[in-house]
């Protein structure tokens, strides 16, 4: 007989654990025991879940690298293959999630796990809440087992019936259950009557066992989004702070840019200096394929990379994890350019 599957549920904060501060009207963290205490059914799922908490649970706007570190330690510490856990589910915010589950793809490497992130919209004492569904749901996922061993073995993000590759997503809606879109990756599973999985979709298991986690994450980076009519001035103070390393450029359509000389010779010294630009589109859906039209062909030549299909989450996130590895600057380019956990085509 079949053990049942062992999940550990990581309660990091966000709305689904929120309550109304009577004094300011605003909504706040709460105690994570009595999170739990609201929801019974968890109870009728066919597996072990026990919990973890932050110790001081937080709104997703104050997530960072050294929270992300503590989410990857939790997981780490509980991966054993003698007595640790089958699957993770991460309870988080919403509004910086899809930050949260690309930098934790990264971070884990040779994941043969489910790692699940998921939250809600409202409250789960509220009368309305989608927190239940996606709870319950998304710890079913997570215990989903084949001859022993689990169905997904990457960090994906449920939401609103949908299970997603954690890295692809992108927040889209503020008020909506439906508030997360895979702009340029399917779903891996829908939930209804039955949950359809698409195992066609999922990532490769890993053959090797051995979990490596990266904690070291360089956070000297930006994320510059072009408009029409930035300044020469802004930009260059920016590309001129000193300790810069990475900067996420979000380009029109295609990935095109001006072709005025300051510009160019902006981005050329950037990266003479050792800076890596990194090119994503601001469409949300679609890739950036440089030299497609002449307002692209620059870019190339000077050097900038190309983030493809990349969101700007996954992009930024990537660009920290590298960063904070030794990767030589030669091959950096093209390590970004490699899918490394399915975050780009
Ligand atoms: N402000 C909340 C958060 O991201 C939003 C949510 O969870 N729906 O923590």
């Amino acid at each position: 007989m079949q053990s049942k599957a062992k999940i550990l549920l990581i309660y990091t904060g966000g709305t689904i654990g929120m309550k109304k501060d009577f004094e300011t009207g605003a909504l706040k963290a709460f105690n994570f025991s009595k999170l739990l205490q609201r929801i019974p059914e968890l109870k009728q799922l066919d597996c072990e879940i026990e919990t973890i908490s932050f110790e001081k649970p937080i709104d997703s706007s104050n997530m960072n690298p050294n929270e992300w570190s503590k989410i990857a330690e939790i997981i780490a510490d509980n991966y054993s293959p003698f007595d640790g856990f089958d699957g993770f589910v991460v309870l988080h915010g919403s509004d910086t999630m899809s930050y949260s589950a690309s930098a934790l793809s990264f971070m884990l490497e040779n994941l043969s796990k489910p790692v699940i992130f998921t939250g809600s919209q409202l409250p789960i004492g509220d009368l309305r809440t989608d927190a239940k569904e996606n709870l319950i749901t998304a710890i079913q996922i997570a215990s989903l087992q084949e001859d022993g061993k689990p169905v997904i073995s990457e960090v994906c993000l449920y939401f609103e019936y949908k299970l997603y590759r954690g890295n692809r997503t992108t927040k889209l809606n503020s008020e909506n259950f439906n508030a997360f879109i895979s702009p340029n990756y399917p779903i891996l599973i829908e939930s209804g009557v039955h949950l359809k999985t698409y195992p066609e979709l999922f990532l490769p298991k890993t053959r090797i066992k051995k979990l490596r986690i990266h904690k070291n994450l360089d956070n000297h980076v930006v994320i510059i989004k072009l408009f029409p009519g930035i300044s020469e001035s802004v930009l260059s103070a920016i590309f001129n702070i000193p300790q810069l390393k990475g900067v996420v450029l979000e380009t029109y359509g295609a990935g095109n840019a001006p072709t005025e000389d300051w510009f160019l010779t902006l981005l050329k010294n950037g990266i003479a200096k050792g800076l890596q630009i990194v090119n994503v589109t601001q469409c949300s859906i679609g890739s950036v394929t440089m030299g497609k039209y002449e307002t692209s062909t620059s870019l190339k030549e000077i050097g900038v990379i190309s983030g493809k299909d990349i969101t700007t989450e996954a992009a930024i996130t990537k660009l920290m994890y590298l960063l904070g590895q030794n990767v030589s600057p030669t091959m950096f380019k093209t390590i970004f350019e490699t899918s490394l956990r399915g975050e780009i085509s």
